[in-house]
């Protein structure tokens, strides 16, 4: 059975895509009035099964859904649920292209951590990873990546943050220079939605 990803970040469609080898994916471009989410709840949890209920309602098929963000052990975890609106929240977002705004919330945060020493900088990535079908059923597992925020970007590859983290579990690249199969080995998403896998298989099942 197809399953629907319940998300409009190309960086996430090309990493779940990835990551749900195996699962038969279709996007929410072949539902142009799929509602766009209001992402309300105070965790990530809370918001991946917003939005993947949500999409399972409007399609009338299984929906997965992610919500991920980076915190930041400097800002008492900020901006964790508001990683992808960050810079917005302090006006200062640039234009409306998903790239224009990742540039604009990481240097944002850059910002904020100039006066932070290299020690200090801890942080990490984490992501819920929820599946919802049609009749209410749900389904959720988290995954996380711990590491450091540099002072620099680094890399062209990944969308967000990944130019400018560094994890723990590596050899001082950062995601974004990462081969996109290193990265998904050793990310927050790709721990959360191998960790979902299982559960997706046995609710499609049912
Ligand atoms: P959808 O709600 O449509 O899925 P979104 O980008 O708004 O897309 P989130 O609310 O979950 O999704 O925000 C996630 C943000 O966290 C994302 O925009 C990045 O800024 C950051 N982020 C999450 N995972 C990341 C990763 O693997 N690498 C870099 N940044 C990441």
């Amino acid at each position: 059975m197809k399953v629907v990803l319940a998300t409009r970040n190309p960086g996430k469609i090309a990493e779940l895509r990835r990551i749900l080898d195996g699962v038969e994916v279709v996007g929410l471009e072949s539902y142009p009035d799929a509602p766009d989410v209001p992402e309300t709840a105070p965790t990530f949890t809370g918001n991946a099964l917003l939005k993947a209920h949500a999409i399972a309602a409007h399609t009338g098929l299984p929906a997965v859904a992610d919500d991920s963000g980076l915190c930041v052990d400097a800002l008492n975890g900020m901006p964790g649920v508001l990683s992808a609106r960050w810079s917005g929240r302090f006006g200062t977002s640039a234009g409306d292209g998903a790239g224009d705004k990742d540039t604009a919330n990481l240097e944002l945060l850059l910002d904020q951590l100039a006066d932070v020493e290299p020690a200090r900088r801890g942080a990490h990535f984490a992501c819920a990873a929820a599946v919802a079908l049609p009749d209410g059923t749900e389904c959720v597992a988290e995954g996380r990546m711990t590491g450091r925020v540099i002072d620099a970007p680094r890399g062209d590859g990944g969308f967000g943050y990944d130019p400018i983290f560094v994890p723990d579990d590596g050899d001082g690249r950062t995601t974004a220079e990462l081969p996109a199969a290193e990265k998904d080995a050793i990310s927050h998403r790709g721990h959360a939605f191998r960790a979902l896998a299982p559960l997706l298989a046995d609710l499609l099942e049912t």
